[in-house]
Order: structure tokens, then C-alpha cells, then sequence
């Protein structure tokens, strides 16, 4: 089903194999059509083949189990905790410079949108990745609701703070709330995917329940978690990690193997569940896609 368009790194795409790959196809041959509306998490929507895994998906269990959510700890190990973040009702802002700033429920978007599953793979700056099938729609489709000013240059995303919930955020040593952002081509561009869903089910509050973004040719801490807030501003905004460490994390934080961590190299990465290591790719192998996005910005650190 998966588009066989091989490059040298990638595996055949027959090896691709999980639950949800069962359940698309299943949904084939039960002629299910690619996308569906309305459905935030909908099992039998096919995986879009414009995105090539190109990897084994990573088993569920370990996806779910083995997070990075400092809003609950910073070990791993969120799962269990993470279940006491509410998942409905759960509404989200949209202020700053848009035509009509409001507040949505998640459930009245969905509605709006339309929901495909995409199997993506993610770098976690840390070097380990994994492959997984996420449900959600396009941020494309998010902004064309919102409806930006033409002032408006960058997207602004904001997680979550809940204190009674997440015992994270009673460390002072983090600047709370955790903010992310992308400049407005970046957000349009087709990669950039608001997420519902994992594994055909609705996305787990440790992997970013309600509402998060997959940004895969980014390092991880890029797509925020638990999505509250989406401001649309002028001005670069001053991230998360970033304002911790400018010098290890900064605001473009592409994925490429030649650039290295301050601490650390990134040329390859282990695949969860696995002690394997394999090659990292410039843009995480999505450079396709979004290259070009990066032409006219070769002044600027673009990786890390
Ligand atoms: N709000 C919030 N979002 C977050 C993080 C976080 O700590 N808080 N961690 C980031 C990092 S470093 C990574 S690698 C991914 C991990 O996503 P996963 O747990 O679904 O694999 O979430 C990102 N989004
Ligand atoms: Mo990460």
C-alpha cells in the first residue's frame, strides 16, 4: 500500500509492520476511503502514502512508555503520572495577530478538518527515534480557520501548566509555560501535522493527549505537547530549550547529522525498543519536503 520509492537508507517498506498497519488494510479492502472528517482519531483511516515510514514502526508499547514531557518529570518514565491530564473538555486559544482571536473547542475543530494517519519518523535531539502512526490533520488546515493577519510571521505554541496535574512545573529551574514556534512557511508547509491520534487510537496524554504537533524534520522538542495556546506574532518568540540553553537549542533546530550537540554527536540514532543504531539524515530524511524552506535563510543557524 505504501508507495515503494526506496532510498539508499531505507528498508523495504513489506517490513513495515504494526497493528495499524493490519488495521489499514484491512479498511482496503473494505474500500475505506483515505481521509475521513470529522473522526479526531479515526482507526480506519488509511495511512497517507505521500509519507514513507521507510522503517519498521516502533512498537506501541515502547512509544507510549518511554516519553520526554518534563511538564510531569524529567526521566522518562510519564506514563502513569501522565493519565491526570484531563483530555476533554480541552479548548484552545487562537490570539495575537489573527482576524478574529477566539477560543475553540477541540472537539467543534475537528469538525472543521479534515483527519488522515501518517506514519512519521521522529528524532529526538537526545539521538533516539522511533516510527510511528500518527492521527491528526494538517496545521495547513488549522491556519486557513484561524485566519492570520498578513503582519502575522510566526506560529507560537503553548502547552499545558497545569499545576495541579503536573508536578513538573513546580521546578523553578524551568521557564514554564513550554513554548514552541515556526515561522509561518514552515507551518504551512504540508509536514507540519496537528496530532489527534497514535496507533489508531486517541493520542495518550504522555505522548501529548489532546492535541500536539509532529514536526518531523525537527528534533522532538520542537513539537510541543498538549496544545493550549497558539498565538500568532511578529516577532520570533523565545522557545522553551532555547531560553534554557541558546547555545545547545535554538529556535530552527533541524534535524542534520553533520552539525553536532555541544555535547554530543549527531550522526546516528537508536530506534526505540532496539539497541540499533542507524545513520541520521539531514531534515530526518525529510528534505523533500522542506528544503526549501531553508534557502533564503542560510545566515541563520538552522540546525540547533
Ligand atoms: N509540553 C512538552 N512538549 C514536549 C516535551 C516536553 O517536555 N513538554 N518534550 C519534547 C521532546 S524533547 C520530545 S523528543 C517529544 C517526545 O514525544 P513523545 O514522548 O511522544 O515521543 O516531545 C516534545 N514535546
Ligand atoms: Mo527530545
Amino acid at each position: 500500500m505504501l508507495i515503494a520509492r526506496r532510498r539508499g537508507w531505507e528498508i523495504p517498506e513489506s517490513r513495515v509492520t504494526s497493528e495499524s498497519a493490519m488495521l489499514n488494510r484491512r479498511g482496503l479492502l473494505a474500500g475505506a476511503g483515505a481521509l475521513t472528517i470529522g473522526g479526531g482519531f479515526a482507526a480506519h483511516a488509511e495511512s497517507n502514502p505521500k509519507f514513507v515510514a521507510g522503517r519498521d514502526m516502533t512498537e506501541e508499547k515502547y512509544a507510549t512508555t518511554y516519553n520526554n514531557y518534563y511538564e510531569f518529570n524529567d526521566s522518562k518514565n510519564v506514563a502513569k503520572q501522565a493519565q491526570a491530564l484531563p483530555q476533554r473538555p480541552w479548548t484552545i486559544e487562537l490570539k495575537g495577530l489573527l482576524k478574529t482571536p477566539r477560543t475553540i473547542d477541540l472537539d467543534d475543530l475537528l469538525k472543521q478538518v479534515q483527519t488522515e494517519e501518517r506514519i512519521y519518523r521522529h528524532r529526538c535531539v537526545e539521538t533516539w527515534a522511533m516510527t510511528v502512526p500518527w492521527t491528526g490533520f494538517s496545521l495547513a488546515q488549522l491556519l486557513k480557520i484561524a485566519e492570520p493577519l498578513a503582519s502575522a510571521k510566526y506560529v507560537v505554541f503553548e502547552t499545558a501548566s497545569d499545576k495541579k496535574n503536573m508536578p513538573g512545573i513546580a521546578s523553578p529551574f524551568y521557564p514554564w509555560p513550554y513554548i514552541e514556534g515556526l515561522a509561518m512557511d514552515e507551518a504551512a508547509n504540508d509536514l507540519a501535522f496537528m496530532v489527534t491520534g497514535l496507533y489508531g487510537k486517541p493520542v495518550p496524554p504522555q505522548n501529548g493527549g489532546p492535541l500536539r504537533i509532529a514536526l518531523p524534520w525537527k528534533y522532538g522538542f520542537k513539537s510541543a505537547k498538549s496544545i493550549v495556546k497558539i498565538t500568532f506574532a511578529e516577532k520570533k518568540p523565545m522557545t522553551f530549550w532555547e531560553g534554557i540553553q541558546p547555545s545547545e537549542y535554538g529556535f530552527w533546530a533541524n534535524v542534520n547529522p553533520a552539525v553536532s550537540h555541544a555535547r554530543w554527536s549527531q550522526a546516528r540514532e537508536r530506534l526505540l525498543g532496539s539497541n540499533e543504531m542507524v545513520p541520521t539524515q539531514i531534515y530526518n530524511g525529510y528534505g523533500e519536503f522542506v528544503a526549501g524552506l531553508y534557502e533564503g535563510r542560510k545566515s541563520e543557524k538552522l540546525f540547533m
